[in-house]
């Protein structure tokens, strides 16, 4: 039987997250043919797909990951799909064959759309017995001969008479450990599974639920259990590749944790399928590259290592694309500088520092487009004075960093002077300051400011 391992990136998903997801299930699912084994590999996400992302994946025709919101085992997980059904007209003498001939212990009863209406078990069957010999008032002939026409009459009574209708319905997306207390206090060791129709799709019995399998799931481009999904402390962690610092998700066992300081977990991806000798197919290549260029800022930022730019140009090669161009076509996709929200232009990757008692807000917008940006300066400094004044900022900062001129215009609302400090300039609240060279928040923003 086929089982499925969940390949995901973390939550808020960038074009990384789900690049790497969708790159490392292909080539899992390459290798696990070739190996004959019986795991399906099935990418994954935690929230909607970046703008780039599906422009990747629809120029290229590669299926997006599927959206998920738990690892948590479900009741699919754990039932017995595909019961054997019996109709309602069926005869009590045909449902007892039906449980010998597929050795079980119940059957649905559906009518004639195929709709569930009941369960016949060997219990019911049982019961019928026992009901047959209360009429035993004596072990007289006469006696026995009336429970053994009754038991005889049972043979041919109809399966919907005798069925049991109070069964506990699930659905196979429930979550698992939600519905096993009721399942527990519910007459029935069985429950069915229902689908949308109505159609029984599987039987979980009480036994299904004792010690229910865990969810399989590798996690690419984090390994943090507070960007992790939600339920990854009941599932079992098979694989960790990630370019992240070390976090906290932990094991029972040892498994496979490739962690390198380098731009991307694309670029980690692209390596395993090299070590593999598996051929990278041009849309996997594609959405590999794009997100080597998202993460590294088209290889600018103080990230990209030699071994990024050496697997970008391997991919490019595969593509067809320079990497430069292929990376400006995936940062326009994303797009949206004339018409974007501005609170999602300063805010969408703002990040909070503390100087002494002061916050400090430093956001960042990365831009192929530096001048349609600026045209929106005065509607900028607006919102960015309200987040100052609602949030209790000493200073805002939003960096606008051009990737192709390989600088940033930035610009100061607040205190102005633990600005102009840190770098040296006279920032005004009108135009702001060009700084060439000026990529990283963290290590070349940040750092000056706090340190
Ligand atoms: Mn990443």
């Amino acid at each position: 039987m086929s089982k499925n391992v969940i390949v995901v990136g973390h939550k808020n998903p960038d074009n990384d997250s789900i690049s790497a997801a969708v790159g490392y299930a292909h080539l899992k699912n390459v290798l696990a043919q070739k190996l004959d084994s019986p795991l399906t590999f099935i990418p994954a996400c935690l929230g909607p797909l970046p703008p780039e992302s599906t422009w990747v994946l629809d120029a290229y025709g590669i299926e997006p990951p599927r959206r998920i919101s738990h690892v948590h085992t479900r009741v699919g997980d754990v039932m017995t799909a595909d019961p054997i059904s019996i109709s309602m007209d069926a005869s009590m003498l045909e449902a007892g064959r039906a449980l010998r001939k597929h050795n079980i212990r119940s059957l649905v009863v559906e009518d004639e759309q195929g709709r569930f209406k009941g369960l016949i078990s060997t219990r019911a069957i049982a019961e019928r017995y026992i009901t047959a010999t209360d009429e035993l008032d004596d072990a007289s002939p006469e006696s026995s001969m009336a429970v053994a026409t009754s038991l005889i009459e049972s043979l041919s009574q109809k399966v919907s008479e005798l069925m049991f209708e109070n069964v506990m319905k699930l659905d196979a997306e429930d979550v698992l450990h939600d519905v096993v207390d009721d399942m527990i206090a519910s007459e029935l060791r069985e429950a069915v599974v229902v689908d949308e129709a109505g159609r029984a799709v599987g039987i979980v019995t009480r036994s299904d639920v004792a010690t229910p399998p865990k969810r399989c799931v590798i996690l690419v481009d984090h390994n943090e259990v507070r960007q992790a999904v939600t339920g990854i402390e009941e599932a079992e962690v098979l694989e960790i590749i990630d370019h992240h610092r070390i976090a906290d998700v932990s094991t029972a066992n040892p498994i496979k944790f490739i962690n390198r300081p380098i731009g991307s977990t694309a670029t980690l991806i692209t390596l395993e399928y090299r070590e593999a000798g598996i051929d990278i197919p041009k849309g996997i290549a594609a959405l590999l590259l794009s997100a080597i260029m998202t993460d590294t800022v088209i290889l600018k930022s103080p990230t990209a290592t030699d071994v990024d730019r050496e697997q970008a140009d391997h991919l490019a090669r595969i593509v067809g694309v320079d990497p430069t161009e292929f990376g400006l076509s995936v940062f326009r996709a994303r797009g949206g500088d004339a018409d974007m929200g501005v609170e999602e232009l300063v805010g969408a990757d703002a990040k909070e520092f503390q100087l002494d008692d002061n916050t400090i807000l430093i956001a960042q917008h990365e831009t192929v487009d530096l001048p349609v940006v600026m045209e929106r300066e005065q509607e900028i400094r607006e919102y960015m004075r309200k987040l100052a004044k609602d949030k209790g900022y000493e200073t805002v900062v939003l960096m606008v960093t051009d990737i192709l001129a390989e600088g940033t215009q930035l610009l100061a609302e607040g205190n102005r002077k633990i600005v102009n400090r840190a770098f040296g300039i006279e920032c005004t609240g009108k135009d702001g300051t060009w700084m060439p060279g000026v990529l990283s928040r963290k290590k070349q923003v940040a750092a000056k400011i706090l340190g």
